[in-house]
Order: structure tokens, then C-alpha cells, then sequence
């Protein structure tokens, strides 16, 4: 028997694109959503590492540097059946895929620190990372990459807004 996507290719399945600085809860919510919906859950950075995208280790950040000019067309032709929902803490590399919503998660000061401090971040890293967030620094590249009416700020601070979060998601996938 044929898919609804097959039976009406105008209206093929969606991708969802969850970003935000390191610590707002991407892969919690992700989990989340992946749980209740037949979204699969596509990590960027696993995602680079299995289709041997990794390049070198950077002493300074404490992670492995990207080779973006191979891992981009894998991403853009692995997205597009849809049915995905990606989840990186920045969007350029996303910005030629096929993208209908991106949800940029917002944490504010206090449980952030904390979150990443539980994490164990310290030093230049936790500073870092805390004036991505102040300075909204993934909200600014997500609007300079994708349409504004496809770009969607919520907070994630508390269990409440996770489980808004999910609601909001399961809301647009039936639109
Ligand atoms: P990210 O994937 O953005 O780095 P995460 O999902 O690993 O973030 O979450 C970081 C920590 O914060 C983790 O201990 C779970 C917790 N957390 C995530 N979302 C939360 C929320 N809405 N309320 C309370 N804690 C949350």
C-alpha cells in the first residue's frame, strides 16, 4: 500500500530542526518528541562521526572539527524524505536543507550555569558558552539563514516548558 507521502508528494513529511546553545535541552526535548511522534532523531555531530566526516581534535574547544564541505550534500540528501528531526546547537550548515520549522531553545541565566556546570564545564568553556546564550548568538545566525515565519523561540527552562515544547511540535506536525 502506498504512504500518504507517496500518495501526495505536494505534501511531504517534515523536517524539524531543534537548536541552541550547548546545555537549553535539545537532546532532552528530542527524546521527547522522537518518544510521541514518528520523528527520527538525527544528531548532527553522531551524525558527521558515522559518515566519517570528523576531522581533526581541537585542543581549545575540546571537540572535533567538522569537514562541513563533505558532511553538508550527505546532510542535504539525507534529508530529504523528511521525517526528521535534527538537532545541532547551530543552524548554517542546515540552511540548504529542507527545513519547515526550526525551534531555537532558550534557557535563561541561572539554570543554564547551573546545567552546564552539572555538566562539567568550567573556565573559558563555561564563559563561552554562557555568552552564546546572553548574547542570543544561535537566535541571530538562525534568522540570517532561514525565513523568519519558519523560525519558532521557546524557552526551556523547566519540565512545564518541555512538555509545552512537545505539545507545540505534535501541534505542527498535524498542520
Ligand atoms: P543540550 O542537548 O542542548 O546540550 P540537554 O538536553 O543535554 O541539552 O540538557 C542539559 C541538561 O539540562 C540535562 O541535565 C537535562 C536538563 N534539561 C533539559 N531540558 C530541561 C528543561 N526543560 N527543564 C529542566 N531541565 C532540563
Amino acid at each position: 500500500m502506498e504512504s500518504a507521502s507517496q500518495l501526495y508528494p505536494e505534501n511531504p513529511k517534515k523536517n524539524i530542526l531543534l537548536v541552541g546553545t550547548p546545555g537549553t535541552g535539545k537532546t532532552t526535548l528530542a527524546k521527547r518528541i522522537a518518544a510521541v511522534t514518528s520523528l527520527t532523531h538525527l544528531e548532527v555531530g553522531k551524525f558527521a562521526e558515522e559518515h566519517n566526516c570528523l576531522g581533526s581534535y581541537d585542543e581549545q574547544l575540546d571537540c572535533f572539527e567538522i569537514e562541513e564541505e563533505k558532511l553538508i550534500p550527505l546532510l542535504v540528501n539525507a534529508l530529504k524524505p523528511g521525517g526528521f528531526l535534527v538537532e545541532y546547537h547551530g543552524c548554517e550548515w542546515l540552511a540548504s536543507c529542507k527545513i519547515d520549522l526550526v525551534l531555537v531553545l532558550q534557557t535563561e541565566t541561572a539554570p543554564l550555569y547551573d546545567r552546564l556546570k552539572a555538566r562539567g564545564y568550567s573556565g573559558r568553556k563555561l564563559e563561552e558558552n554562557m555568552e552564546c546564550e546572553i548574547m542570543q548568538i544561535i537566535l541571530d545566525e538562525a534568522y540570517s539563514f532561514f525565513d523568519e515565519k519558519l523560525i519558532w523561540v521557546v524557552p526551556s527552562n523547566n519540565e512545564q516548558d518541555l512538555e509545552e515544547n512537545v505539545e507545540r511540535v505534535k501541534r505542527f506536525l498535524e498542520t
